[in-house]
């Protein structure tokens, strides 16, 4: 327990650095809000803990904001306040009523938690799941709460970004403004699998949900496994099969156990995904994601567009060059990695777009006249906002670079290419970051240079010549491979890079040991493991040496290729230990799979594969 308390604070103080508070802000909160702590009964019976901030001035009225959490409330005990309250420091300091509330089965709360808990659209009588939970908190504040105008909205980063987004389903009446932020969609396409690939990376976190507790606790009642080393790379490649992790999750990991039980996209997974159910939804949307988000991409996307497809509300998205909760956070020089993107970044969204969008709706007269945009976009390339009317943008085209020999991206296709071939051996996986560290989940690695694997006999390299003219990536990008394989399974990685100029200017973050010039920046990466490429549910081999087709879908990216680069893809079968080891030789569960199931094959990429990339019309 010792070595977990370590892992939990540390976790923790992450979390505070989300927020990091200046000193004189360390006391604002209890200087200027009551806190009371409430269990209120859902309509099963099961009370949630509930904590209250409400402004010392009790001269006016103010809205609701609520954030439902499996991470706690903390600190707990009436005299115990957080430093920072509220989505930034521009609303706790303009007053609003504040609220957290322990998610069922959670810390404080009563009742058995369920990881993403299946929505069950026209419940009955007693039946519940997130959203009539917080139907009936939202009910039980508007009535118990003194000086709330009747107005709430609800906000979360992650997974209480999933539980905002949850709110919008049977939404109380009272709800009126809603901002899911890097919000989980489904985990089979977020954090813990990406395509049908396991994230070995994730391994650690899978402790955090883990654990069935008996009661409410304020204190944690989980563990996280002591690895006695910094090298993940070496740990996961000497653990060898997944089965071997077992010894550090005993029987009573659920999570653990889910996760090697359903290795399909099966009813499990299918039934607690939320972005099914983004349908007729009445209160205003803010969506929020990072371009560089490792941990939720899918989410914040799939999340506006369904909600934009099928709903006429309010609904609006907001992308910047973030990695995890960057938004929230109070740095002056926004950089991922090695990469800068500008000053103030997340100062202006928290102050001019997030404040704006809550204010409107619960302070304001509420019509879609926000004054915001419907899309506010940063270019990653240009390092500027943009604005559009929608999200991909009216003004784009399908642009395709097909794979050539001696490396070249063409936009035409060439018969005098056949195909380029690479041994893949999981006992020599391509690693997917140069550095030597424990991660608790991936972060920096998205924007990492990608030299270091393009110099590898297994991963394929193709460019395009130095760009003459900028070029404006804006929406999503379609890999469609033409593929061969020895062996009856296999991933495919796909790695999309901007090649910087020999002259591109240093960053005051790294010139000390690194020069931009030649950096070749990763822009999006993505895995498709190939069993699944007809069907998640239903996985497939592939018949040796047959000539196959595997189409790869990346996440949208916004970023101009600027004139004077030049856009590289390489192409993997292996990327460790982000994601877990393909055997390479089919068996059903890879979870199952023995030592010996494990083996290298050759692989071929042909060239009638192409990148189809969504370009901003000039
Ligand atoms: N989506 C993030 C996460 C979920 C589960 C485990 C670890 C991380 C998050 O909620 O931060």
């Amino acid at each position: 327990m010792r070595h977990f308390k370590g892992y939990f604070w540390g976790f923790s103080i992450c979390l505070l650095f989300v927020f990091k508070v200046s000193a004189q802000d360390e006391t604002y909160v209890k200087d200027n809000y009551n806190k009371t702590e409430y269990t209120i009964e859902m309509r099963d019976g099961i009370k949630l803990h509930t904590v209250v901030y409400s402004p010392k001035d009790t001269s006016k009225k103010y809205p609701i904001l609520f954030q439902r959490t499996p991470y706690s409330c903390s600190p707990y005990g009436k005299d115990q306040y957080k430093t920072k309250i509220s989505p930034n420091k521009f609303l706790m300091k303009e007053g609003n009523i504040i609220v957290y509330q322990d998610v069922r089965g959670r810390w404080n709360s009563e009742g058995v938690y369920d990881n993403m808990r299946a929505y069950i659209p026209n419940k009955k009588g007693k039946q519940v799941d997130e959203a009539s939970d917080t139907y009936d908190t939202i009910e039980w504040l508007v009535n118990n709460i003194k000086n709330n105008n009747g107005n709430v909205g609800t906000w979360g980063i992650s997974y209480p970004g999933f539980y905002a987004t949850y709110s919008l389903l049977d939404a109380h009446p009272a709800l009126k403004a809603v901002s899911p932020q890097a919000c989980i969609g489904d985990f089979y396409f977020d954090d813990f699998h990406h395509n049908g690939a396991y994230l070995l990376s994730y391994w650690r976190a899978t402790a955090l949900f883990g654990y069935e507790k008996s009661k409410p606790v304020t204190k944690p009642w989980f563990s996280f496994p002591k690895l006695n080393t910094k090298d993940q790379y070496q740990f996961f490649l000497d653990v060898g099969p997944l089965s071997n992790l077992d010894e550090y999750y005993k029987e009573d990991n659920v999570f653990w156990q889910q996760l090697k039980d359903h290795p399909n996209y099966d009813e499990f997974w299918q039934s607690r995904g939320i972005i099914q159910h983004l349908k007729n939804i009445k209160p205003a949307v803010m969506t929020v994601g990072g371009l560089f988000d490792a941990e939720d991409l899918y989410g914040p996307f799939e999340t506006y567009k369904n909600i934009e497809a099928n709903s006429n509300n309010y609904n609006t998205v907001v992308f910047g060059p973030w990695s995890h909760g960057d938004w929230a956070r109070t740095k002056k020089r926004q950089a991922i990695g090695n990469v800068y993107f500008g000053d103030d970044i997340s100062l202006h969204f928290q102050r001019d777009i997030e404040t704006k969008f809550f204010n409107h709706f619960l302070k304001g007269d509420g019509d879609n006249n926000s004054g915001l945009a419907e899309a506010y976009i940063y270019d990653t390339g240009l390092n500027e906002w943009k604005s559009y009317t929608k999200w991909p943008p009216e003004n784009t085209l399908k642009q395709s670079f097909w794979l050539q020999n001696n490396q070249r991206l063409n936009t035409r296709a060439e018969k005098s290419y056949t195909f380029e071939e690479f041994i893949s051996d999981p006992k020599k996986p391509v690693p997917y970051s140069e550095d030597i560290k424990l991660v608790f989940t991936p972060r920096k690695f998205m924007t990492d240079d990608q030299r270091f694997s393009a110099r590898r006999p297994d991963v394929l390299v193709f460019e395009t010549p130095i760009l003459t003219e900028d070029m404006t990536l804006a929406g999503d990008i379609l890999a469609k491979l033409i593929v061969s394989t020895t062996g009856t399974d296999a991933d495919w990685i796909v790695k999309i890079i901007d090649v910087y100029p020999s002259d591109a200017p240093d960053f005051e973050e790294t010139q000390e040991y690194l020069k931009m010039g030649n950096y070749h920046m990763m822009v999006r990466s993505e895995v498709m493991r190939g069993r699944f490429r007809n069907d998640f549910a239903n996985p497939e081999l592939f018949e040796a040496n047959k000539k196959t087709k595997v189409n790869v879908k990346l996440q949208d990216v916004h970023h101009t290729i600027k004139k004077g680069h030049k856009l590289q893809v390489q192409i993997q079968s292996t990327w460790f230990p982000y994601i877990d080891l393909n055997p390479q030789t089919y068996v059903d569960n890879i979870f199952e799979a023995k030592e010996s199931d494990f083996k290298k094959q050759t692989h071929r990429v042909y060239n009638d594969s192409s990148i189809e990339f969504t370009i901003l019309k000039n």
